[in-house]
């Protein structure tokens, strides 16, 4: 995955035929490179549909998703491990190259209490038969830094690293978001480029998950950072404006962060585009 994509909830609040048949042909004519499809219900998705859609449209695909409350690695590492194999093969039915996320747990996962050895040992080790069948597939898996009120274990770029090495695949590689590492970095660039050698994907969010641009990101040091450790790798909008019925209570998302979908694909996606074009990363 490269260049530009938008997460789906720009689009919808699940990914149905419907909503494929708008975020498709929408996103190659904005000149998108991929879109970013939540699979928070992997066995509902028609794969061929979205698909045929993609092909037919010359645009890739991530897919995403956070784990359900009683799949997480930390309390049903079985149920955990199946959700992720049904998720991957859909993944790899839908033609996409990744699945990214909070695939280490549920978003929301809070214990109360600092996590623990064993909670970090039973999601690696669950993440390595996870990253296995990802191989079989020809996919790979990113992990996604989240801020601390929406999981206990991964908040920063030096533990999402961490878990990675720990895990221990060649195929598993680090996802940030710039609204997470606006909560838990001391700076963008400094969270960035701590993960230099294992950034492949970025989530360039607002700070209320709204229009970039209009909040108070600090855009230039996450695109300095990101030209500043030679990035490749993709770059996708999200902005909640459609909500995920899974996701609502842990984001907690409940004004609306833009007036439309036409605001962000005519403001949000022309100011990133042309902070990543002043630093050469398109
Ligand atoms: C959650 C988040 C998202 C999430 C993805 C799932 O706070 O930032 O990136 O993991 O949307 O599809």
């Amino acid at each position: 995955m490269q260049g530009f994509g938008i997460h789906t909830s720009l689009w919808a609040h699940s990914w149905t035929r419907e909503a494929a048949e708008l975020a498709i042909p929408e996103a190659a004519e904005r000149g998108l490179a991929f879109v970013e499809i939540a699979l928070l219900e992997p066995g509902k998705v028609d794969t061929a549909h979205t698909r045929a859609l993609l092909e037919k449209h010359g645009i890739g695909a991530v897919c995403s998703l956070g784990l359900p409350d009683d799949a997480r690695p930390t309390n049903n590492p079985e149920r955990a491990f199946d959700f992720l194999k049904l998720a991957l093969d859909k993944t790899a039915e839908i033609g996409a190259t990744a699945l990214s996320g909070v695939i280490y747990g549920s978003i929301g996962e809070r214990t109360g209490k600092p996590p623990t050895e064993a909670e970090y040992d039973i999601v690696a080790r669950t993440m390595q038969k996870v990253a296995a069948h990802a191989r079989t597939l020809g996919l790979e898996l990113g992990i996604e830094a989240v801020n601390r009120y929406e999981n206990h274990m991964i908040n920063t770029t030096e533990q999402a690293v961490g878990l990675i090495e720990r895990i221990g695949a060649p195929n598993v590689f680090l996802h940030l978001d710039t609204y997470h590492m606006n909560i838990e970095a001391k700076g963008q660039a400094n969270a960035i480029l701590a993960g230099a050698g294992h950034l492949k994907y970025i989530h360039l969010s607002e700070s209320d998950r709204g229009v970039p641009g209009t909040g108070t990101i600090a855009w230039d040091e996450v695109f300095a950072g990101l030209a500043g450790i030679g990035f490749k790798g993709g770059m996708a909008m999200e902005s909640f404006i459609h909500m995920p019925p899974q996701l609502a209570s842990a984001l907690s998302v409940w004004r609306p962060v833009a007036d439309s979908r036409e605001q962000l694909l005519g403001e949000g996606l022309p100011f990133l585009r042309n902070k990543a074009r002043q630093y050469k990363l398109i």
